[in-house]
């Protein structure tokens, strides 16, 4: 570069120095940040200030009324709807990923349009979310527009709490009828590390949540609304659909559908009318794709109405239960 181009490059650099500001301008004294600090701080107070409260929410989410598995589309859609209606119920998300967001991150393959068939745009709507109207579908121009989205404002309600890097192992179940009948009182969890490192390992034990409206002999109390769980782990995978497969263990009437080719139109309202209750197992609820693995469905590929509505399906439900 000539010294010319130098000097025309710093004179641009102090004319527009002089109209920048941002966050920091009035703490920056000097133009070059030399004089620059942190408020100062011990190593041990973030330790502190990270455990505490992280420790703290583990002792108040060790009884949740919701406990919803897996943080993708259809499972942040749910937490949203159902934590926007009753923030008086502790609404736990479990997600063994450390991002959350499942496959929503991007539209179908590496694209990163999503589309949503209407009337999922209301959700949309719902959210304050930008999309082109196509006419039958609308396009929101990043899937991670969406995602980024319901997942701060999920994130952003005081009573619920988001456990990334865990992964839900079982269930924790009990008696529910004189014929077998069994009903889901919570969830066992480990961090997603641990829960990969089993074959490493003699058994590491792991950890739980309970649901609530259960007496201190396991029982439940007639008197209180009990907890629910509500699955959203995906179709089957390294992890996913990981619900349907141990339900089908646990419920003796059910085999595992198992998911179906792809099929954009019978998939996603097919999904939408087989989410929500288990109807085998009590207290326990489906979404997404998960419901497809579940139930024998196509799946739709790369449109995400379904993940949006039957999480808003699933959510009604759930929030019925608590109503009645
Ligand atoms: O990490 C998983 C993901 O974030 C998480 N998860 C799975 N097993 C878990 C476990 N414990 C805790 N045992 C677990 N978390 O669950 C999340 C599932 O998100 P997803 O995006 O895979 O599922 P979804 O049903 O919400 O969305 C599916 C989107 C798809 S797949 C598809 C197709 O293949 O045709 N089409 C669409 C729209």
């Amino acid at each position: 570069m000539s010294q010319t181009t130098t000097n025309t490059a710093t004179a641009q650099l102090q004319l527009n120095a002089g109209t920048i500001h941002h966050s920091l301008s009035d703490v920056v004294k000097t133009e070059d940040w030399s004089d620059f600090e942190f408020t100062p701080i011990r190593e041990s107070t973030v330790s502190r200030a990270m455990t505490r409260r992280y420790f703290q929410d583990m002792d108040k989410f060790a009884v949740s009324d919701v406990v919803i598995i897996g943080a993708g589309s259809s499972g942040l859609s749910a937490a949203y709807v159902i934590a926007k209606n009753r923030p008086d119920l502790k609404i736990a998300i479990i997600e063994s990923n450390v991002a959350p967001g499942g496959g929503a991150w991007l539209g179908g393959q590496l694209f990163s349009a999503m589309i949503m068939r209407k009337p999922a745009h209301l959700f949309l709507n719902d959210l304050g979310i930008q999309y082109e109207d196509e006419g039958d579908y609308v396009v929101v121009k990043h899937a991670a527009l969406f995602t980024s989205t319901v997942l701060s404002k999920v994130l952003e309600f005081p009573n619920v709490k988001l456990f990334n890097a865990t992964a839900v192992e079982d269930l924790v179940t009990r008696p529910a009828g004189p014929n077998g009948e069994v009903s889901a009182a919570g969830v066992v969890t480990n961090w997603t590390l641990v829960a990969m490192a089993h074959d490493l390992q003699s058994c590491m034990d792991p950890n739980v949540i309970e649901l609530s409206g259960y007496k201190d002999d396991g029982t439940r109390d007639e008197s209180k609304k009990h907890g629910v769980i509500l699955s959203t782990t995906g179709h089957d995978g390294p992890f996913g659909a990981f619900t349907a497969k141990r339900i089908v263990t646990i419920d003796s009437k059910k085999n595992l559908g198992g998911m179906k080719g792809l099929d954009m139109n019978r998939a996603e309202a097919a999904v939408v009318k087989e989410s929500g209750a288990y109807d085998g197992v009590n207290s326990v609820y489906f979404a997404g794709m998960e419901s497809a693995t579940l139930h024998g469905l196509n799946r739709m590929g790369p449109t995400f109405g379904a993940m949006a509505v039957s999480g808003i399906k699933a959510a009604e439900e759930i929030l019925k239960h608590f109503a009645e």
